[in-house]
């Protein structure tokens, strides 16, 4: 079987998705994610100007071979375009494979290690009130699990509230240049474990309650929120500081027991060795889509698993539902399996990029469906182009840039 044709699909069905579509000589097609929130054409260039061309004539089957000579042929390793462009062509050629042998992806990858994959949803809300209604409306949709984010006091615009619709997903902000968010670390770390207290109260000490600092503190002022949240026995906190100084978590780690999740914007397993050696987390967060493929993050889960430390793909709104399919699938096969976030998507995306993946009581399972179990509809998605849009900015008051 050879490959014959390696097309790029963007399309926008409320916000921009990257798709790659493989097709061999024996008519079988495979899809992958390459979606990049805010940087989209970074990744449809690299595809298309340099990786597609080197796909026409190969062997779909020999995956590894293809992803060795993706990674170590460009010279110029890692990083979230690199690594977007080569999940693309991993997932899309396990596709490929799975439906050669008529069978779900997950059944290549030792088949399933429980009946069905639990998630946790968003809930977001400018104030305490809102933010309760919001885990309300998230428990009524069957999630066993919910991260909670919440407005601060003195602040206009805050991550994961500023701009959500009525599913709590945030609303892509379709503009020539980024939304300026405002941020007080202090007033920040002051009401958090007041949310967390309302929370608690009103749906009691069981409810799996996540939360995301989206990267924003430094390592001790994580400590202090880490220590903070204990009483309320969070099931993580995530991206509590930036991680790429790995050894920042030494600190965090040694100073509370919250649980600490790492890694979504992590492309390569040596972002985690630290990480991981040390187990300095108990997450890793990575997605199918911004890792490579399907291909090196099960390696990752399976060095993670030595540590005791489990999965727990990244799956906002702007992991397309190609990348959301192959993440469902790894999912239902990986043994230290930990948790899948899971935003859902717009009903028009849902039409674009036909799933057999199913959501419900708050779980998902990938289906039966040979291949990763995904159907684009390509004339629908060129009905819906690409809009520029880009991720917001986070200032303090002083209008230092900080971190998003
Ligand atoms: C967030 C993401 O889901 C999460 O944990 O960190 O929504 C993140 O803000 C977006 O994926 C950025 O594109
Ligand atoms: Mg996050």
């Amino acid at each position: 079987m050879k490959i014959v044709d390696a097309k790029v699909v963007v399309t926008s069905p409320g916000r921009n998705f990257v798709t790659l579509k493989l097709t061999t000589d024996e008519g079988l097609t495979g899809l992958g994610d390459a979606t990049l929130n805010g940087r989209e054409l970074a990744v449809v260039s690299y595809l298309t100007d340099h990786v597609a061309p080197l796909l026409i004539g190969l062997d779909p089957h020999r995956i590894e071979d293809t992803w060795q000579s993706l990674y170590r042929g460009a010279y110029w390793r890692r990083g979230p375009v690199t690594m977007a462009a080569i999940a693309a062509v991993d997932v899309a050629l396990w596709d490929i494979k799975a439906k050669a042998a008529g069978l779900p992806l997950y059944q290549l990858l030792g088949g399933a290690s429980r009946e069905r994959v639990g998630t946790y949803g968003h809930a977001n809300g400018r104030d305490i009130p809102e933010l309760l209604d919001s885990v309300r409306a998230r428990l009524a949709e069957g999630y066993p699990a919910v991260r909670i984010q919440s407005g601060i006091p003195g602040l206009k615009a805050v991550y994961g509230v500023s701009d959500t619709d009525e599913t709590g997903a945030p609303v892509l902000h379709q503009q020539a240049r980024p939304l300026v968010e405002d941020w007080d670390t202090a007033a920040y770390l002051r009401h958090v474990p007041t949310v967390f207290e309302a929370v608690r109260a009103e749906f009691g000490a069981e409810l799996p309650l996540l939360h995301d600092s989206h990267h924003r503190l430094t390592p001790v002022q994580a400590a202090r929120l880490g220590k903070d949240l204990e009483p309320y026995r969070p099931f993580w906190l995530e991206d509590c500081t930036p991680a790429e100084n790995q050894e920042a978590l030494r600190l965090v780690r040694r100073s509370t027991t919250t649980p600490l999740a790492v890694g979504e914007v992590f492309n390569t397993v040596y972002d985690y060795q630290t990480l991981v050696t040390e187990q300095l987390i108990d997450y890793v967060r990575s997605a199918v889509t911004h890792f490579g493929g399907v291909t090196p993050l099960r390696k990752l889960f399976d060095f993670a698993a030595q540590y005791q430390i489990k999965s727990a793909i990244h799956g906002p709104e702007d992991i397309s539902p190609v990348g959301m399919a192959a993440a469902v699938h790894l999912d239902l096969a990986v043994h230290n399996f930990g948790i899948q976030e899971y935003s859902g998507h717009t009903p028009l995306t849902d039409e674009v990029f036909r799933h057999a993946y199913t959501f419900s009581d708050g779980h998902l399972h990938p289906g039966e469906a040979p291949g990763i179990g995904v159907e684009l509809d390509e004339e629908l998605a060129a009905a819906h182009p690409y809009a520029a849009a880009y991720l917001p900015v986070n200032r303090l008051h002083d209008g230092t840039v900080h971190d998003w």
